[in-house]
């Protein structure tokens, strides 16, 4: 029974806990019987193993489940195998089930199966009778067995392969491709079946069909595809639709927008010359002459980087270099490429609002520019430049890099409306002290619990809707992405990958107009910080949650958090192999534990402040920042300018923690946060 399997896990594990393990080292199998034997005995027994599983993950959270599943379906027909053992895989996934050991060659897809099939598997496994066990074998008696991989292996081989990169389908890879072998050419196989399978990935992503992740399994399938081919290629070139140097712009060391660019690209048949991070002109306009590649394409984070991308588009004018360019990033838009980077291009410049489309594109010029181009200036008119990428809306292109701040912390202040101003609060909280704090062994088990999952799930890898409910509601994607996640997590707290750290300090402030003066100890100035006014009602500025008299001991927190730069070569290492998905999603894990850091930190500092989050506060809510006062990053909107950044590292010299100050004041790791933390009740962010 359930409760039996409880009680032996509650004396396995007290065991286990005694002998060093913890508890998260643990799989617990609560083990099944079969459910169709005949036997008497074992009627019912599937369900219990259910009903088990709930109680194990219920008891014990921290332990994760395994379970050998074919067990169940035991002396049924084949055929019938495959349905029962999918269904009750199924079942026990939404009870919770971590892990299963099951050949999934000879297993149907859930999705795949019919609601009369899925009713009569259930009946067996949760009635149990005699009499279920008959009709359903019943059904299945004279029916050969259709596992995924039967269904493919009756398409003729090429389509079989093509469909085997859509779905992200490894098993049977190579013996399709040998036996395409025999009356193809590798290279014919690779421009053939393989790039048709990616060409559909495309149009599927484009549909809305495919999500990020799902792209890179099947990117995965075709690397591995192209490297098993290799030896056969005799010297041709595999890659022939033509090559981009890529590169991230000078002072930017954003990394995952252009490696996912470049994985998305080279499995797309193109080749590619990754420049790395922070690369200057000088280098670009070096390797572009080596490699003469058809498209250039440039990557940065910030709105820096859109402009320094605008002067490298001009330097490489100036050079006489001028393919067509592509360039991408979080805080570009479609305008600012239009009306800053165009105009001083001497080429085509096309925005790419992800790497999908700027592959959709590339596809695009290269179809109309082959033959390859050469250094001459190329032929098309300003207006084709000029033209709008797909996908791009009005709302984001307002967001982003076109948008100049609209007052800075220099500009005299505008005059508030009677009533605006922010109350001061009843108590300004006290700091504990004013002495600068290093943490370098933060807890990375407890910062887990305050990664944000809508935001790795579905930011970084794509999944569409809100990840809490597909979650609640046992969506297969979401919780097979939950899943590999949660083993990268698993090796970077074992492998120490990840080794977040934090520096911060209390500190002295009061107010002028939109600026917050920082004073030390002895009432020393420290540092002036611009804020940004509203112009428009209710002319918001964070400087006024900050009392302008000095008497009355205001004060700021700052802080500079990162989760270190650990998974940088682990995550080339993990592109080098081709396992793309983790590798991006351990690149996402490392900025999302940044932002996770920077959240376990601002709720440490309220505590120290005084005003511990209630209890029963959520960590949802926390997200929302439903809590007491609010953390203001350099080059968010109420903060556009990122100099002060430098001022921040004058006070916090977070270079003792690894953290250091690019020349566009970015922060190298690139997984790392700065703040400027408010306690002021009324503090809420604006744009
Ligand atoms: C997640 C995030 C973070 C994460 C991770 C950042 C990262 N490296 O991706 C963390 C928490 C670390 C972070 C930190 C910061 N962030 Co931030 N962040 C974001 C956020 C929410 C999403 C960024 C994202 O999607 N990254 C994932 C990657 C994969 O996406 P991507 O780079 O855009 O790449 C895709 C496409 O753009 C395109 N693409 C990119 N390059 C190229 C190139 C080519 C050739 C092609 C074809 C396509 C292409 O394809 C890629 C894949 O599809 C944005 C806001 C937003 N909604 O966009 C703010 C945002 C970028 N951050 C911002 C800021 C200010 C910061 C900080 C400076 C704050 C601070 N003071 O601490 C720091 C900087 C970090 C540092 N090292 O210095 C600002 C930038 C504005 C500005 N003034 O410049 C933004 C816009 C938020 C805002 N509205 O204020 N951030």
């Amino acid at each position: 029974t359930a409760q039996r399997k409880l009680e032996v896990a509650e004396k396995l594990l007290q065991r286990l806990q005694h002998m060093g393990l913890r508890r998260r080292e643990i799989l617990l199998d609560p083990l099944v019987f079969p459910a169709a034997s005949g036997d008497p005995k074992f009627a019912g027994a599937a369900a219990e193993t259910i009903r088990g599983l709930r109680l194990l993950k219920q008891a014990f959270p921290d332990c994760l489940t395994v379970l050998g599943i074919s067990n169940v379906s035991f002396g049924l027909p084949k055929a019938a195998r495959e349905v029962l053992n999918a269904v009750f895989l199924h079942a026990c996934v939404e009870a919770g089930l971590d892990a299963a050991i099951v050949n999934t060659e000879q297993l149907v897809r859930f999705a795949s199966l019919d609601g009369g099939e899925v009713r009569l598997a259930e009946a067996v496994l949760f009635e149990g009778s005699q009499a279920a066990v008959e009709s359903f074998v019943a059904r299945y008696r004279n029916r050969p067995e259709r596992g995924r991989e039967d269904e493919l292996a009756k398409l003729p081989a090429d389509q079989r392969l093509r469909q085997m990169v859509v779905e992200g389908q490894r098993t049977g890879l190579e013996a399709t491709l040998d036996e395409l072998l025999r009356s193809m050419e590798p290279l014919e196989i690779i421009n053939g079946p393989l790039m048709a399978g990616m060409d559909e990935v495309g149009r599927l992503f484009g549909a809305g069909k495919l999500i990020v992740a799902e792209v890179l399994l099947s990117a995965e399938v075709m690397q591995k595809a192209v490297d098993y081919l290799r030896p056969h290629l005799k010297g041709q070139d595999s890659e022939n639709r033509g090559a981009i140097l890529l590169a991230t712009v000078r002072g930017d060391v954003h990394d995952i927008g252009k490696n996912l660019v470049g994985i998305i690209f080279a499995t797309n048949g193109f080749r590619v010359v990754d420049l790395g991070v922070q690369c200057p002109s000088e280098k670009l306009i070096a390797a572009w002459r080596e490699h003469r590649t058809e498209l250039i394409g440039l990557s940065g984070l910030l709105v820096r980087s859109a402009h320094q991308m605008a002067a490298t588009a001009a330097d490489l004018t100036a050079a006489g270099i001028t393919p067509p360019l592509l360039v991408g990033g979080a805080a570009l838009s479609g305008a600012f490429v239009r009306e800053h980077i165009a105009p001083v291009y001497g080429g085509e410049v096309r925005y790419a609002a992800h790497a999908m489309e700027g592959l959709a594109l590339a596809q695009e010029i290269l179809a109309r520019k082959r033959p390859p181009a050469t250094p001459a200036r190329p032929q098309e008119t300003p207006q084709e430049a000029l033209k709008p990428s797909a996908g791009e809306s009005e709302e984001a292109t307002a967001a982003k890099a076109t948008e100049e701040p609209e007052q800075s912390g220099n500009e005299p202040p505008v005059v508030l409306p009677a009533g605006r101003k922010p109350q001061k609060p009843r108590e300004i909280p006290a700091p504990p002290d004013l002495a600068r704090h290093i943490l370098r062994h933060l807890p990375l088990d407890e910062i887990f619990a305050y990664l944000n999952h809508q935001m790795l799930l579905g930011k970084h890898l794509g999944l569409k809707g809100s990840v809490a409910r597909l979650l609640e509601a046992s969506d297969v994607k979401a919780k097979q992405l939950v899943r590999r996640v949660q083993a990268l997590q698993d090796a970077a707290v074992t492998r120490g990958w990840l080794a977040p750290k934090a520096v911060y300090r209390f500190v002295r402030a009061s107010s002028r107009g939109n600026e917050i003066i920082l004073w030390d100890a002895d009432g020393q100035l420290l540092a002036v910080l611009p804020f940004r006014r509203q112009s428009r009602p209710p002319h918001l500025c964070a400087a006024d949650w900050v009392s302008p008299n000095l008497e009355d001991q205001d004060n700021v927190a700052l802080f500079v958090v990162t989760a270190g730069e650990g998974v940088r070569q682990q995550a080339e290492a993990m592109r080098r192999e081709g396992r793309f998905l983790d590798s991006i999603a351990l690149e996402a894990l490392a900025l999302e534990t940044a932002e996770a850091t920077a959240e376990w930190l601002h709720q440490r500092l309220r505590a120290l402040w005084g005003f511990p989050d209630p209890p029963e506060l959520t960590m949802a809510e926390r997200f929302r920042a439903r809590y007491r006062g609010i953390r203001l990053s350099f080059g968010y909107p109420a903060c556009p300018d990122l100099a002060p950044q430098a001022e921040l590292f004058r006070l916090l010299q977070p270079e003792e923690i690894g953290v250091r100050l690019t020349e566009e004041y970015m922060m190298e790791p690139e997984a790392s946060v700065s703040a400027v933390v408010f306690h002021h009740p009324e503090a809420r962010y604006y744009a």
